[in-house]
């Protein structure tokens, strides 16, 4: 049997970009439907980003999800950066005049927003399976999925969010005429990520270059780690045992005097290292947001905060279009966005050259990523450029008076 159904915004994929986009609408009385192929308790584990700008933290707080991240969330200053055997602090809240970066997980903001979306009684559906869009350059059109119970859902939209990541369905629903650009670069090396039972051995995130490549050091509490190693592209991580990784970071972190803390890894994995921007981020009624739409290396920390700012805009947009008739928003969306999305794609792609060792890289190559490392912690200016776009390059637009007073969005209650 189907299901006909109608929404104001059909929204496919559960990660932090579809599940924010549904909160911010409902707070503005627009109604969604947003639809998820994993399992919940799968995207609730699913080990990614962890580092907020503030810009991404003012935003969860004004929007009522700040409780965990203030209570949980691991405010820095800055950054450590490592080169040449010595290690730098750059402290971003003294160059930005009081921008700071927060470390809470994207596993704990997914579960923070699916935590609030269900409380609220929202239409989330996990498990679902054979999504799929169509007449997106209408006035009406359609999202339909199978539900976990096996029911056929027809949903016919105002308009349709891509919230579905890179791998994602929307993206690819747009004819080839719809996208004018598809900017891509990939990177010749990949991250070997591992969770661990280890307390971090350090203070604040340390990035850094070392000739057998680069390292990273995070963390996600203070009694659990999350580190980095470069790795070849096409590594095979069966090939990387528990003491190996162990060893090759110490070696690569090392400092006399500083030790690096072992634990259980609890979990690992290798991830590919891509650039990618398609744009407009609109195709008719379908508007594009997050991992859909652009990916960035994770060097800069950039790709969750791009998701952020993406549907709060987003957001805004759609609620003056759907609920006021007011299209301007809804068209200026994508220009809005690449402007951010161009300055983090460039973030992300210099400090990923900067501190890198790519396969056969010449003397010449070093030199300049040493000669920048070094003006970075020598000049006030250079380091203020890194600062203000890792801490969050501009105000996200998202506009708080879209949302509706508690008496307009709950009538029983106020
Ligand atoms: P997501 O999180 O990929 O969510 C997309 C969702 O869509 C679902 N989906 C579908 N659902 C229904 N029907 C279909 N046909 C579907 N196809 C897909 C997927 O199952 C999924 O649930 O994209 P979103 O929401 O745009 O969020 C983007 C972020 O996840 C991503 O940019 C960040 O994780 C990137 N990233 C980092 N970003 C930061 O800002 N700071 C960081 O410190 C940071 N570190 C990282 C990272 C990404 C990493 N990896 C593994 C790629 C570190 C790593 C290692
Ligand atoms: C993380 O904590 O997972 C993390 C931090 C900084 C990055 C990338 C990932 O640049």
């Amino acid at each position: 049997m189907t299901v006909h159904e109608r929404t104001q915004v059909g929204i496919v994929g559960a990660g932090p970009a579809g599940l924010l986009l549904s909160h911010l609408l409902a707070l503005g009385g627009v109604d969604s439907v947003c639809v998820e192929n994993r399992s919940r308790a799968y995207c609730e584990a699913r080990q990614r980003a962890g580092m907020l700008e503030s810009t991404t933290v003012e935003l969860l707080r004004t929007v009522g999800l700040g409780d965990r991240l203030d209570a949980e969330g691991l405010e820095h200053d800055g950054i450590y950066v490592q080169f040449d055997g010595q290690r730098h602090h750059l402290n971003f809240r003294e160059l930005t005049g009081g921008r700071w970066i927060t470390i809470y997980a994207q596993t704990e903001i997914v579960k923070d927003l699916i935590a609030a979306r269900t409380a609220a009684g929202a239409a989330l559906e996990f498990e679902v399976s054979g999504t799929t869009v169509g007449r997106l350059d209408s006035d009406a059109p359609v999202l339909c999925y199978t539900d976990a119970s096996d029911e056929r859902h027809v949903v016919t939209c105002d308009v349709i969010a891509g919230c579905d990541g890179f791998h994602g369905i929307t993206r690819r629903s747009i004819p080839a005429n719809g996208l004018t650009m598809l900017a891509e670069r990939s990177y010749p090396y990949a991250w070997l990520g591992i969770l661990a039972a280890a307390p971090p051995s350090t203070d604040e995130v340390i990035y850094c270059r070392h000739d057998r490549g680069f390292a990273l050091h995070s963390m996600r509490t203070p009694e659990i780690g999350r580190l980095y190693l470069q790795v070849p592209a096409d590594e095979d991580i069966a090939r990387w045992r528990d003491e190996q990784i162990w060893a090759e970071l110490a070696t690569r972190f090392a400092l006399p005097g500083w030790s690096l803390t072992n634990g259980p890894v609890l979990q690992k994995s290798i991830t590919p290292m891509r650039s990618f921007v398609a744009a407009p981020m609109r195709y008719g009624n379908l508007f594009l947001a997050g991992d859909a739409a652009h990916i960035v290396p994770p060097t800069g920390a950039k790709g969750l905060n791009l998701a952020v700012a993406d549907v709060a805009a987003l957001a805004t947009a759609l609620t003056r279009l759907l609920r006021d008739a007011d299209p301007s928003l809804a068209d200026a969306y994508s220009d809005h966005c690449l402007e951010r999305v161009w300055r983090s794609t460039h973030l992300s792609w210099w400090m990923t050259s900067m501190l890198h060792i790519a396969p056969g890289q010449d003397q010449f190559e070093s030199e300049l990523q040493l000669t920048q490392l070094r003006h970075l912690v020598t000049s006030r200016t250079a380091a203020a450029t890194l600062a203000e776009t890792y801490t969050g390059y501009a105000p996200i637009r998202y506009d708080p008076s879209t949302r509706l007073a508690a008496k307009q969005l709950w009538p029983s209650v106020a």
